[in-house]
């Protein structure tokens, strides 16, 4: 189907903190890309995006730092905006939801549905926090994950796995407000009958949209087999829309309720803004809607918003939500309350100027299919050896020349060799290779190929070695030119949704006018005798010490986080069970890896009273060769256990450091084998 206009919304950033690279891989670059690629073709795209400022997340960061919700928003709404449009993230609009059209907008849709019958009214048991006098939502409820048995997985979602949850799902749930286990209090919600649209959800997604991504898809499929039940719409609490009914007092929209109405509102005020009707982008079914999101909001898009919609009746439906999954940073999850992330703000503050290196290498490892890591190691890598030694270098050589043998004019095109020929229809194959691959969201394959744009100008210069012909052959010379600068022309056109800002300096030095995305492919973008501008660098090499500095970084915050968060006192024990262990000084006699584990070392340990075999999870930190020879304190007398099939008979005893590395505890002078510790 050919639609004639698009809607793009991207997920509403919380604005309980700054946003990171995971925030920006899964979701925003992506968006961008995508929006930008469209724009490019003369397409009617509207690209919406606002600040999620209802709702826990903004209550519980408030209540950390001891001050309003409200204040949160506005500090983060403000930071986020900015540094999205400083990294080129080209949204028609930025709202956010604490605003007037929203409110009006989410409240009415709520009493629409309730007009028409849609929810259930129930009174129902939900867990309430006594000390603070408050039912809580579910990110206020923290406990173990059924599913994966991660400990501190929300009372919505469990964060580790992805899986959606229950408050009633976790084990030992607790109150993230006053630490205690909650108690169960009647209250009445308003819930949205899920389980009466499981066959319209079959058809729409799972009949109607295998064409969507696997992991989208895969996660729809285990949604709906699980089988749907109602979900409350409302919540007891005082940060959010209030529920607009008789006797709702001290309850708002459930704020997966009200989030993505927010696109519809950010359409609103945006038409308000430029004199448009909003309603064709949201209810014209020649409209195509588009959801940009990470992996774990996928159940709010593709099953309870659609079904929000559907009960409306009369809004279009999402078309394709191409969710990513997650990125991590050097081995490690991002964490925004470990400070454990890459914040674009920072970014953009200590590396001026590199905005687009940020676009690049976060589509190149975009976790499009599966989670991916991001490394300033390879962040070096990708600036130095992609941008700069392909793109930035191919550019340059083909500027200089043209200065260099013909005053910076395009000089014409004459005979054609095979080579000319073979380059150029590669160069008409491109645009429509590249458009296959933004057509299915496969961003990386789509930047990889327009790299091989530059990868093949940079072989066709070193192919045809112009500077060894102009002595005897300039016109041939002039040709090898015109079509670099061809080529140059239509990275001009097919890098701009990866590179919008790079590709304005070069469309400056080429003083081209903007191309559309059907001038691609053209060997004719330049005409002969056109004046270039001066040549001047796309990209500057990354030295290691800006690299070293952003680990550092990263080093440091990780000591302040241990050192912030360090375990809690373990209950009083008295003399006697501390007598009950045996620990004793051994030595390392033999060391070697366990197969097939990432952590263990089999050690052999000389105790004083025997040679023992005790496996210990260091290997991440030492290596057999390391631990030869040391002095090791050691836990004798635990009961033998079977690990990796290893039977361990002991504990070696480490300390660890605040940055999670390990260090040996071991006396201060040689102790012989057996020595006791008390
Ligand atoms: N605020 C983003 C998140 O879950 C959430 C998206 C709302 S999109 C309507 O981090
Ligand atoms: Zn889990």
């Amino acid at each position: 189907m050919t639609f004639q206009r698009h809607t793009v919304a991207a997920a509403l950033p919380y604005a309980n903190g700054p946003v990171h690279i995971g925030h920006l891989a899964g979701v925003y670059v992506p968006a961008d890309i995508y929006v930008r690629y469209l724009r490019l073709q003369g397409k009617d795209v509207l690209f919406v995006c606002g600040s999620d400022e209802l709702g826990v997340p903004i209550t519980l960061r408030a209540k950390k730092e001891g001050v309003t919700p409200q204040h949160i928003v506005d500090k983060y709404h403000t930071m986020i905006d900015q540094s999205f449009k400083e990294l080129g993230i080209s949204f028609d609009h930025y709202s956010r939801t604490s605003s007037p059209v929203h409110w009006e907008t989410a409240s009415g849709f709520f009493k629409t549905l309730y007009d028409k019958g849609i929810f259930i009214e129930e009174v129902s048991k939900q867990y309430y926090d006594e000390e603070n006098q408050q039912f809580l939502a579910d990110r206020y409820i923290q406990g173990t994950c059924p599913n994966c048995e991660y400990e501190s997985a929300y009372g919505d979602q469990c964060e580790n796995c992805g899986t959606s949850l229950s408050p009633s799902d976790l084990i030992n749930p607790k109150s993230m407000l006053s630490g205690q286990p909650p108690v169960l209090k009647e209250t009445r919600h308003w819930y949205l009958p899920m389980d009466k649209y499981e066959n319209w959800l079959r058809e729409y997604i799972l009949d109607g949209h295998k064409e969507w991504k696997a992991n989208v898809y895969g996660q729809c499929k285990s949604w709906i087999d699980q089988g749907l039940k109602p979900r409350a719409m409302t919540r007891d609490l005082d940060w959010g829309v209030p529920v607009p009914l008789e006797n709702a007092e001290g309850k708002v929209l459930y704020v997966w309720f009200d989030a993505p109405i927010g696109y519809i509102s950010a359409t609103k005020e945006w038409a308000a803004m430029n004199q448009k009707d909003w309603e064709p982008y949201w209810k014209d079914e020649n409209t195509r809607l588009i959801h940009f999101i990470g992996k774990d909001n996928i159940v709010f898009h593709c099953i309870i918003f659609p079904v929000v919609l559907k009960a409306h009746g009369s809004y279009i439906l999402p078309d394709n939500v191409p969710a990513n999954e997650f990125l991590n940073l050097e081995g490690d999850k991002i964490s925004t309350s470990r400070n454990w992330a890459v914040w674009l703000h920072e970014y953009l503050e200590d590396l001026p100027g590199k905005e687009d290196v940020l676009r690049y290498v976060l589509c190149a490892n975009a976790p499009e299919t599966k989670d991916n890591d991001f490394t300033w190691k390879d962040f070096q890598a990708r600036n130095n050896n992609e941008l700069v030694a392909i793109f930035g270098n191919f550019v340059n050589r083909v500027m200089v020349l043209t200065h260099k043998y013909f005053e910076g004019k395009v000089p014409p095109a004459g005979r054609l060799y095979d080579l000319d020929h073979k380059v150029l229809t590669k160069l008409s194959e491109f645009p429509g290779q590249i458009a296959k691959s933004f057509e299915a969201f496969r961003f990386r394959e789509a930047l990889t190929l327009m790299m091989d744009v530059a990868r093949m100008g940079n072989k066709y210069l070193a192919d045809s070695e112009p500077w060894k012909l102009i002595k005897d052959d300039p016109d041939r010379v002039g040709t090898i030119l015109n079509i670099s600068l061809q080529i140059a022309a239509n990275l001009n056109v097919l890098a701009n949704p990866f590179l919008p800002k790079t590709c304005m300096k070069l469309q400056n030095m080429l003083q081209m006018e903007g191309l559309q995305w059907q001038d691609a492919g053209s060997a004719e973008l330049l005409t002969p005798g056109h004046q270039l501008d001066k040549a001047v660098l796309l990209f500057e090499k990354i030295e290691d010490q800006l690299v070293e500095r952003q680990v550092e970084k990263l080093r440091t915050s990780k000591i302040e986080n241990a050192v912030m968060d360090v375990a809690e006192l373990k209950e009083e024990i008295i003399f006697d069970d501390f007598m009950k262990m045996d620990i004793r000084i051994g030595k390392v006699v033999e060391a070697e890896k366990v197969p097939k584990s990432k952590k263990l070392l089999k050690l052999l340990v000389d105790t004083g009273l025997d040679q023992r075999t005790i496996v210990s999870g260091i290997a991440q930190h030492y290596s057999p060769e390391e631990v030869v020879g040391q002095q090791v304190t050691v836990l004798l007398n635990l009961a033998p256990r079977k690990i990796m099939g290893i039977e361990s008979n002991g504990m070696i005893l480490m300390a660890e450091h605040a940055d999670g590395s390990f260090a040996f505890l071991q006396p201060d002078k040689e102790i012989y084998p057996g020595g006791e510790v008390s």
